[in-house]
């Protein structure tokens, strides 16, 4: 199937149970402007159901350059933050949508591209990727809730440095860094994203729900409520009948073993 574009700078495309987003605003360097970012909000609010996994993606060279910051000049503080809530929506909405989402990384993954990577759940970058949040150099700060993700990914102290001195983590040192989970050779990010999803699209859909709806707020309670919200979350799992189904194919040898790559 060949994809749909949203607008001229989003296109959507169905491969299987994978949606394909793709942002396709290459002579902007797929720098996200206000449009976009409500049809990003849109697109995974509306994933139809025959869809189980998504994998986002950038035309061009980079992934993303972030804000349009041609847009940035002429708003007043209440505006601003709408904006900001404008772009937590949206990220949201790749976040806590229907399905886990994988983002393909290569060149820029900068400012909101980063938190864009950050929303999704998984993160496959090739060698030309590289991360930055130049929101520090630009006298502004994060507002697509790249304070809340980022720190996840790398830790508070790496993002602390990255936007006061305005440090650029190439590919290898990012991967190290807990940017993205998987380093491929260059041109290949879109290729393992594609595979990893197709993967991830045959999970049980309990599964894959706990995991990107409920592990993420574990992480934010306490130990104490954390371990009753995983005894809750085990217990629905565990009661589904394709649950069932598969640990009996496991015992009755139906099933793959866990094998080390
Ligand atoms: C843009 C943007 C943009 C490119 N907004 N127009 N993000 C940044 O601070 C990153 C700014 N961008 C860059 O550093 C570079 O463009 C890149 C490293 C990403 C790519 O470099 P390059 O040499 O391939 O492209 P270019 O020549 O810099 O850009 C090509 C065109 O895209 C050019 O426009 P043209 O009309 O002169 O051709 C650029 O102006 C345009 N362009 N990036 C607007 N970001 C929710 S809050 C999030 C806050 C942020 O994200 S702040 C960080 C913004």
């Amino acid at each position: 199937m060949s994809a749909t574009p949203v607008s001229a700078d989003l296109s959507v495309e169905i491969v299987g149970a994978v949606a394909v987003v793709r942002l396709t605003r290459t002579a902007k360097r797929n720098a996200v402007n206000d449009a976009l970012v409500l049809d990003l909000r849109r697109v995974f609010e509306s994933l139809g159901p025959e869809v189980k996994a998504a994998v986002v993606d950038g035309d061009g060279d980079h992934f993303c350059a972030g804000l349009d910051l041609s847009e940035l000049s002429e708003r007043d503080a209440l505006q601003g933050l709408h904006h900001s809530r404008m772009w937590h929506k949206a990220l949201d909405a790749v976040q806590f949508g229907p399905v886990p989402v994988i983002a393909a990384l290569h060149g820029a993954v900068v400012g909101g591209g980063l938190e864009l990577a950050s929303a999704c759940h998984i993160r496959v970058a090739d060698t030309t990727a590289f991360y930055a949040l130049p929101e520090g150099s630009r006298g502004i700060f994060v507002g697509g809730g790249g304070s809340v993700r980022v720190p996840r990914l790398i830790g508070v102290a790496r993002m602390t440095d990255m936007m006061l001195t305005g440090r650029v983590y190439n590919a290898e040192d990012g991967e190290r860094a807990g940017f993205a989970q998987y380093l491929v050779a260059k041109g290949q990010a879109f290729a393992k994203a594609m595979e990893l999803a197709e993967k991830v699209a045959q999970n049980a859909p309990a599964t894959n729900y706990a995991l990107t709806h409920v592990l993420p707020r574990i992480a934010d309670q306490t130990a104490d409520h954390g371990l009753m919200t995983e005894s809750l979350m085990a217990a629905i799992a565990q009661s589904a009948p394709e649950a069932k189904e598969r640990v009996r194919a496991f015992l009755e040898g139906r099933a793959a073993k866990v094998q080390k790559d």
